[in-house]
């Protein structure tokens, strides 16, 4: 399985969590994961570009706009560092607001999603990587391994939060979608993808399905409730199954047999994966009880499902086990394990 990464996303380095304490969203993550990649023997190749055509498939304009010059406009202000993050409760507007404290709120869901100086930089490097794993599948390609940081799966079309500022499987759909083809995007993070679920709510053509934690107990909290089907032409495309806290590797397994069966009887041509190794037992924000080879057996259950997928990476924050995670679920979906 070839592999897309770059060292770019080492501009992105939160440092602060909200509170207090350092942020779990952190380049020694991308590090682990390659170095597990790496010793497999498996083939690593570089991103090409992005363009600003390739993002706006997924994000408004004015969105992009304000990630780009965020960070200079609050330094300038001499509004307190190391980054932007909110100073009130982060709150959507009717009219998009030009104060940069406004701003702040309006673009973020959240206080943990630090801007930085170079965070804009590695986000478009991390939907890099998704876009061009994506064009590798439409060029012919099984399976492709974006290795993605920072993650994207919470990012809205004119919002960041989550540790998420470019939604990279939203951008590997929509760049799979381009032909006219239907497209399943499957999330096994242990949160609920928020972002994913409404870039794509109103669309037949793009169906979302995830398994994820009991949003009323996990983060993002306000989605990924079951009854959250779908809205207009999209209705019926949007498949939420949340599970309690403490789900095993059995348990997991179980529902994902659900979630596959609805993505067969969808037909899609081709499959995006976000892939969260945080439903790991030993993980330090999530709470679920999986086990290191439970990553091998979703892979395989995944991988028979037969269609061409651009695996994205998105959470995953118990270092010490985090690439064989990564690695078990890749050979899973090759049928190597
Ligand atoms: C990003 B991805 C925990 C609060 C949760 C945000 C979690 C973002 C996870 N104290 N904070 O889905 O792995
Ligand atoms: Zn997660």
């Amino acid at each position: 399985m070839k592999v897309i990464y770059t060292d770019r996303h080492l501009e992105h380095a939160p440092s602060i969590a909200g509170a207090v304490g350092p942020h779990p969203e952190s380049p020694q993550r991308a590090k682990a994961i390659l170095e597990a990649i790496q010793a497999e023997g498996m083939a690593v190749a570089r991103p090409r570009g992005i363009t600003k055509k390739q993002l706006l498939a997924v994000h408004d304009g004015d969105y992009l706009h304000y990630l780009q010059g965020a960070y200079k406009a609050w330094t300038e202000a001499h509004l307190p560092g190391p980054a932007v993050i909110p100073q009130s409760p982060p709150h959507r507007m009717d009219v998009a607001p030009t104060n940069i404290v406004a701003q702040a709120g309006h673009y973020c869901f959240d206080t943990e999603t630090p801007l930085g100086p170079g965070t804009y930089k590695a986000a478009l490097a991390a939907a890099a990587c998704a876009l061009t794993a994506a064009q590798q599948i439409t060029g012919g390609e099984r399976f492709v391994f974006a290795l993605c940081r920072p993650p994207g799966h919470h990012a809205g079309r004119g919002v960041c939060g989550g540790f998420c500022y470019l939604n990279n499987a939203a951008i590997a759909a929509a760049e799979l979608g381009k032909s006219g083809g239907k497209v399943a995007v499957l999330d096994v993070d242990f949160h609920h993808g928020n972002g994913t679920q409404e870039i794509f709510y109103d669309s037949p053509q793009v169906f979302y399905a995830s398994l994820h934690a009991d949003p009323n107990v996990a983060f993002p909290h306000f989605a990924g409730y079951a009854n959250e089907r779908g809205r207009g032409g999209g209705a019926g495309f949007n498949l939420n199954i949340p599970l309690p806290l403490g789900t095993d590797g059995r348990e997991y397994l179980r529902a994902l047999e659900q979630a596959l069966e609805a993505i067969a009887s969808f037909g899609p041509q081709f499959l995006v994966v976000s892939l969260g190794c945080d439903t790991l037992a030993e993980d330090p924000i999530g709470g679920f009880t999986l086990e290191v080879a439970d990553f091998a057996a979703i892979g395989r259950r995944i991988g028979q499902l037969g269609r061409p997928c651009a695996i994205v990476q998105e959470g995953g924050y118990y270092l010490p086990s985090l690439g064989q995670c990564v690695v078990n679920f890749l050979a899973g979906m090759e049928g190597r394990m």
